[in-house]
Parts: C-alpha cells; sequence; structure tokens
C-alpha cells in the first residue's frame, strides 16, 4: 500500500506541497540588508527610530528585570532578549484601542500599549494593582495558563465584531503553547466566526526545556492554521520590518471582516525561560546560543539605520539612559505602592464573597488590624 493508488490519491504529496508553502518572509536580513524591496512598508525615519528606540530600550528593561530578580526585587519574570522583533514590531503595527492578550513573556508588548512600568513591576511581584489596568488601556492581564489566551482573544475579537469596531485583538503563545487544545479551539473559533483577531506564535525554539523538533511533527507551526482555514504565515522572528508587516497586513485583512490570521515568527530566547531556576546549558549548546546570536534584532536594524545616518553610538545612548531612569523610578513607585494584604486578594477574587470565603475574610481583617 502506499502506492499507486490512483493516480490522484496521494496524502503525502499533499502534506509535502502544503508544508513547502511556508517559506520564512523576510525583508531585513542579519546584515542589515533588504532583500525583499517588494515588500518593504517604507515607513518614515520618525517611526524606524522609534521602532528601534523601543527595542533597545525594552532590552535595557529585560536586563535590568533580571538584576532586580536577582536581587530580590522583583518577583515572577520570564526574559525577552532575542524576542524584540517579534514583540514589539507586531506591537507596532497596531492601533491603540486595539485588544492585547499577553502571555507571561509579553509584558513588553502591554508596556508599550501604555501599562505604567510600576505596574508591570508590580505584576511580577503577583502584587494586584498589577492586574489592574488603567482605564481605557484595553490589555488583558499576561496569562499564565499555556494556550487560554487563544480562546479568550477569539472572544474578544467576536465582541469587537459584534459592535463593529474596526480593531483587533492580538494574542501571543509560544512553541509550546500550539500543542495546546486552547490553541486549536481559539484558532477555529475565530476563523469560523471571522473574528478580527490575530494569533502569534512566538517560535523561540524551546518549550523550557523541550525543543521544538519535538513539538510537533509539523514542518511549521504557521501551517496549523491552514486546517482552520485562517491565513497563516511563518516570518523571520528577529526581523523587525518582516513582523511589522506580516502583523499590519493581517490587521488590514481583520478589520476589512476577513477573519483572522495566524503568524508564527521564528525566534530565539536567549535567557533562561524564567528566572525561577531553569539552567539553558542543560538543554542548548553555546553552538545554538551564537547561531542565533547572530541574526540579533536590534544588531541587524542599528545597521540598517546606521546606513541611513537615522542611528549612531550616542543616540543609543541616549535611550539606554532614558530607559535606566525610568525603570528606577518605577521601581521605586512600586516599592512605595502599599504592600498586598490577603484581604486585598480575596477581595479581589470575587464580586461576591462565598460564603466560606466570608469567614476567612473576616479572621484576616482582624489579623490585619492588629
Ligand atoms: C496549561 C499549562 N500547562 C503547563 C504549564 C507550565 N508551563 C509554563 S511555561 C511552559 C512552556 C511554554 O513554552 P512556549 O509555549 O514555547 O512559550 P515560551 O515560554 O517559550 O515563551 C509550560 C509547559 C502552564 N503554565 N500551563
Ligand atoms: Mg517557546
Amino acid at each position: 500500500m502506499g502506492e499507486n493508488i490512483a493516480k490522484n490519491f496521494d496524502p503525502k504529496q499533499t502534506l509535502n506541497e502544503i508544508e513547502d508553502k511556508f517559506q520564512m518572509f523576510q525583508i531585513l536580513n542579519e546584515d542589515g540588508v533588504i532583500v525583499n524591496e517588494e515588500a518593504n512598508p517604507n515607513l518614515s525615519d520618525e517611526e524606524l527610530v522609534e521602532l528601534m528606540t523601543r527595542m533597545v530600550y525594552t532590552r535595557i528593561l529585560d536586563q535590568r528585570s533580571i538584576s532586580l530578580n536577582r536581587q530580590g526585587r522583583l518577583g515572577f519574570y520570564a526574559p525577552t532578549a532575542g524576542q524584540e522583533a517579534s514583540q514589539l514590531a507586531s506591537h507596532y503595527a497596531l492601533e491603540k484601542e486595539d485588544w492585547i492578550l499577553p502571555g507571561y513573556r509579553d509584558v513588553p508588548q502591554i508596556v508599550w500599549h501604555g501599562l505604567p512600568l510600576w505596574k508591570a513591576f508590580l505584576f511580577s511581584r503577583g502584587h494586584f494593582v498589577g492586574n489592574q489596568m488603567p482605564e481605557g488601556l484595553n490589555v488583558l492581564p499576561p496569562q499564565i495558563i499555556i494556550g487560554a489566551q487563544y480562546v479568550q482573544a477569539a472572544g474578544v475579537a467576536l465582541g469587537l465584531k459584534k459592535r463593529g469596531a474596526k480593531n483587533v485583538a492580538i494574542t501571543y503563545t509560544g512553541d509550546g503553547g500550539s500543542s495546546q487544545g486552547d490553541f486549536y479551539e481559539g484558532i477555529n473559533f475565530a476563523g469560523a466566526f471571522k473574528a478580527p483577531a490575530i494569533f502569534i506564535v512566538q517560535n523561540n525554539q524551546f518549550a523550557i526545556s523541550t525543543p521544538r523538533e519535538v513539538q510537533t511533527s509539523a514542518k511549521t507551526i504557521a501551517q496549523k492554521g491552514i486546517a482552520a482555514g485562517i491565513a497563516s504565515v511563518l516570518v523571520d522572528g528577529m526581523d523587525p520590518l518582516a513582523v511589522y508587516v506580516a502583523t499590519k497586513d493581517a490587521r488590514d485583512r481583520a478589520i476589512n471582516g476577513e477573519g483572522p490570521s495566524l503568524i508564527e515568527t521564528m525566534c530565539y530566547r536567549y535567557g533562561p525561560h524564567t528566572m525561577s531556576g531553569d539552567d539553558p546549558t542543560r538543554y542548548r549548546t553555546s553552538d545554538i546560543d551564537n547561531e542565533w546570536a547572530a541574526k540579533d534584532p536590534i544588531v541587524r536594524f542599528r545597521k540598517y539605520l546606521e546606513g541611513k545616518g537615522l542611528w549612531s553610538e550616542q543616540k543609543e545612548t541616549e535611550v539606554i539612559e532614558l530607559a535606566k531612569e525610568e525603570i528606577k523610578a518605577a521601581i521605586k513607585q512600586a516599592d512605595e505602592t502599599p504592600k498586598q494584604k490577603v484581604t486585598d486578594l480575596i477581595s479581589n477574587m470575587y464580586e461576591e464573597l462565598p460564603r466560606n470565603l466570608e469567614e476567612q475574610f473576616k479572621i484576616y481583617v482582624e489579623k490585619e488590624s492588629r
């Protein structure tokens, strides 16, 4: 069996053809050279500089967050270095009124959408104030349950459609998240209802210590969108221009009523999975690290912008200094926020307290008043 059942019957060939369709979309290569002029979004000089500024700033935020964590001054933290193009260029394609449904590693996008840094630090500390979004900021708290935000994004996007809003819901998960049931439910539901959602899979090659190769037998994660009937692309996630164009295109189609898209961004996390104790040297070689470091989004964008006379060492130093100053002020503000009490936790959990918690609540009100 398997051979010549009929001329037009070749399931393996169908699979190969679909998989071969998914070639990586790139505009700016590792050397900072435009290799796909036709797709160049031709961002203005100010826009190019703004995008670079955000990436440099966020790299510093990552470095500072790691050291603050080591000093015991932050709580849960998932490093972001290596994913700046994937995170910030996709965000750059959005409008202020669009909704973001982040995962735990997607704090940079919600900070650039408008979450004050001090609140992001409180989120890291598990403080409820860190999950209270300012009025008018269309962001849900970062999801810890892998993949859950995909189902929620489908719902938020459908809500936007029903209200006639010209906005999208964007959500992010990882290569590991693409194996969850919620991932498939989310993309399928959004596809069925032509909901204006953008589903991003940041394929950073590892789900904690599990390498991408054993995550799925599919050649790409992008191709998984095809079964849900949604437009899907594989993008160089270290190329800010390609990520921007793919997301902008997905957004345009979504608000035109053409339904959701799936974008796989090929990227890498340079640091550990989180600061809670994994040791990446036990599951990754320095060869892989070096291979990805050579693709760095900031290095290639710097080369590109320097070539256009839009960036310099001085400009970069200014951004770094500004970032350090703002981070210092934000951590101070986080420190000055009253510590979370057990009663805060309980009263922020339910609109109406269940009876068993009413009892505990009273006990803690009494304890905390001592
Ligand atoms: C439903 C669920 N299962 C398991 C976990 C534990 N867990 C936390 S992170 C993670 C790996 C996620 O990897 P990936 O989706 O590739 O995202 P990355 O951390 O690489 O950004 C797992 C299994 C969880 N948080 N939620
Ligand atoms: Mg991953």
